[in-house]
């Protein structure tokens, strides 16, 4: 049977102490308040994102895809044949086929996504768009240990792909111990990482505060998610979207911001916001080409060459494990 729209007390209790749940709660009880974004991705918000992408104020990924469908022939010629490409999340096909074109056969294509269905998808149109290709899905988390199937016989190098500047919603800390354990997992071979570079604070601004309002959607859809899951009491229309550059930081944060004072319940518990009280729901942070060849270096990586734009908006780096 379906279940009903409205949650009973004990699926509110089961909810609320998933991951989420516990979560939302400790975000909730602590000052400043903040929450992983990795919570946005539910099935809504996995489409909104898909549309921020497509926004013309969001220049990451048409500018990244520019990029690779540049630096594709190079990058296969570097890795050399039968390559192995091991994907770190799953959403974003269009970039990994840009790579499976140009390479001399690749061997197999290994995504690692903490989404069973949403890798399933992947697979299901990698599989029927190259029927020659091993595409085999790994069901983890890649910000925590992950182990990888042994290389097949016959195959050569590998290469890691993390497109998408993703490694800026990570704190630094996250950052290097990500680039860590995938300099351990990429060993011999290379990782293809996208990164989004410092630039002028307006134009940071325009693509974080879209004219269409999809990005304060996103934002949003974090509320809407806890209602629906959680059981909370989120007055959609008493916060609002909020995204700045800090310069000093190099990022841009989002928050949610509390239009008035208000009290939010959670699990039978009461949370009291002041008016302008936030809870922090990202951080996007932003390179320079040295600061990030740099960290990459700590993490156990040899730099190697950069590719960008010609407005310099973005960078991809090949990093030598
Ligand atoms: C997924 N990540 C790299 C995006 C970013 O730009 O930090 C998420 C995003 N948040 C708001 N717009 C897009």
């Amino acid at each position: 049977t379906e279940s009903t729209s409205t949650p009973t007390e004990t699926e509110t209790q089961a909810a609320a102490e998933s991951a989420f749940g516990v979560d939302l709660q400790a975000a909730l009880a602590e000052r400043p308040r903040s929450m992983s974004p990795k919570y946005f991705y539910d099935d809504q918000g996995s489409r909104l994102f898909d549309a921020i992408c497509e926004l013309p104020e969001y220049y990451p990924t048409r500018t990244e895809l520019s990029i690779l469908a540049a630096c594709a022939g190079e990058v296969a010629a570097r890795i050399g044949p039968r390559p192995e490409i091991v994907e770190f999340g799953a959403g974003s096909l269009r970039k990994v086929r840009l790579l499976l074109d140009a390479m001399q056969a690749p061997a197999r294509y290994l995504p690692i996504d903490i989404s069973g269905d949403y890798l399933q998808h992947s697979v299901q149109a990698l599989r029927a768009a190259y029927p020659a290709l091993e595409v085999q899905p790994v069901v983890a988390d890649y910000t925590q240990h992950v182990r990888l199937p042994a290389p097949l016989a016959g195959s050569g190098r590998r290469l890691g792909f993390f497109p998408g500047s993703t490694i800026g919603n990570f704190s630094p800390a996250e950052a290097l111990h990500f680039l860590q354990s995938a300099a351990g997992l990429l060993r011999g071979g290379a990782l293809l990482l996208g990164a989004d570079l410092i630039k002028q604070p307006d134009r940071l601004h325009a693509a974080y505060n879209d004219a269409q309002g999809v990005t304060a959607a996103f934002n949003l859809n974090l509320l809407v998610r806890a209602n629906r899951e959680l059981g909370c009491d989120f007055d959609l229309d008493a916060f609002a979207h909020s995204a700045f550059y800090n310069a000093p930081l190099r990022r841009i944060e989002m928050h949610l911001v509390s239009l008035c004072r208000q009290a939010v319940r959670l699990a039978g518990q009461s949370y009291e916001f002041e008016e302008g009280e936030t809870l922090h729901t990202e951080n996007s942070y932003k390179f320079s080409i040295a600061g990030l060849r740099e960290l990459a270096q700590r993490a156990g990586f040899r730099p190697g060459p950069v590719w960008t734009d010609p407005e310099r908006l973005f960078s991809v780096h090949w990093l030598e494990a």
